[in-house]
């Protein structure tokens, strides 16, 4: 499509340090998309560090500022949702009502939803009711879904330690997406069975097959908060300007071990999101997002 195309990005603001649309709206931008961020919440810092300044929003937040966009005229020309972690059921709520308003104004404009609900080793780590209400709201809404492993076993119940389970519980949740949509699922995270040891993989599956880009696993500790949102936003980032998952695969996954590389060189706790921005465009070292045939591969 001819830049610049419109994004809605619905998420979280940090005042020091990168998540939520202070991960997200930089490397869109970067890529040379218009972000209209909404902030759900406005924090000093991440939540990792176990405490922080600032406030919720109401979720009448989300609607109000939707009000004034529309009154501008430009909601046709919003071409695409990007929605990540919800703090509560309200905030679902209000992310699928303006989704809904853009989708009137504009019926072609995709929706990515990244249902952030918890990891392995850490289990939940949002609010309990929150995962039925993401899949019972938004999943039927979406045409893209970014969930790790963990999430993507609680979607759908099933067990995933193969590449088998993987595209297979992957292709359940396509079922359960927008019909009319693209319907792709991203799988973030993957540790299978049968996988190199020191790698980890990122699993695309749409109607069409499923690629699998497999990047060298950096140190897990400590935790790089920000990761799985800088994830989406690069993934949905490079899916609107190439059309094609396979290329937002690999140049996504490409661009975020760079930046999970630097940071790790860096020692940082966050995330070097500013200092890898020539990496969004033009990775320095591509991953190939490999198509996986049926049967069970290495
Ligand atoms: O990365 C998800 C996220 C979103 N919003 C806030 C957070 C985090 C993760 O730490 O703290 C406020």
């Amino acid at each position: 499509p001819e830049l610049p195309v419109n994004i809605l990005s619905i998420q979280s603001w940090v005042s020091y340090g990168h998540v939520g649309n202070a991960a997200a709206v930089f490397p869109l931008q970067r890529l040379g998309f218009e972000v209209w961020s909404i902030n759900t919440v406005q924090f000093s810092n991440h939540t990792g560090y176990g405490s922080w300044t600032g406030q919720v929003y109401a979720p009448e937040v989300v609607a109000e500022i939707v009000d004034g966009i529309e009154a501008r005229g430009v909601l046709p020309a919003c071409s695409a949702v990007l929605s990540g972690y919800m703090g509560s059921e309200g905030t679902v709520a209000a992310v699928v009502g303006a989704l809904q308003r853009v989708r009137a104004a504009n019926p072609a404009a995709l929706y990515c939803c990244d249902p952030v609900m918890g990891d392995v080793g850490r289990g939940v780590f949002v609010r309990p009711e929150l995962p039925e209400r993401i899949a019972a709201l938004a999943v039927p809404h979406a045409d893209l879904l970014t969930p790790n492993q963990f999430e993507l076993e609680l979607l759908t119940g099933l067990e995933v330690r193969t590449l088998e389970d993987a595209l297979a519980a992957a292709r359940v949740l396509r079922g359960r997406m927008r019909a009319d949509g693209p319907g792709i699922v991203l799988v973030t995270s993957l540790l299978r069975d049968g996988a190199p040891q020191d790698s980890i993989e990122t699993l695309a599956v749409t109607g069409e097959g499923a690629w699998l880009c497999r990047t060298p696993l950096l140190p897990l500790d400590p935790p790089r908060n920000g990761t799985g949102d800088a994830i989406a936003a690069l993934f949905f980032g490079h899916y609107l300007r190439s059309g094609r998952v396979d290329t937002a695969l690999s140049l996504s996954m490409s661009a975020l071990y760079a930046l999970l590389e630097r940071t790790h060189a860096a020692g940082t706790r966050e995330i070097q999101l500013i200092a890898a921005q020539d990496e969004y465009v033009l990775p320095g070292r591509v991953f190939a997002a490999e198509p996986v045939t049926a049967g069970p591969t290495d």
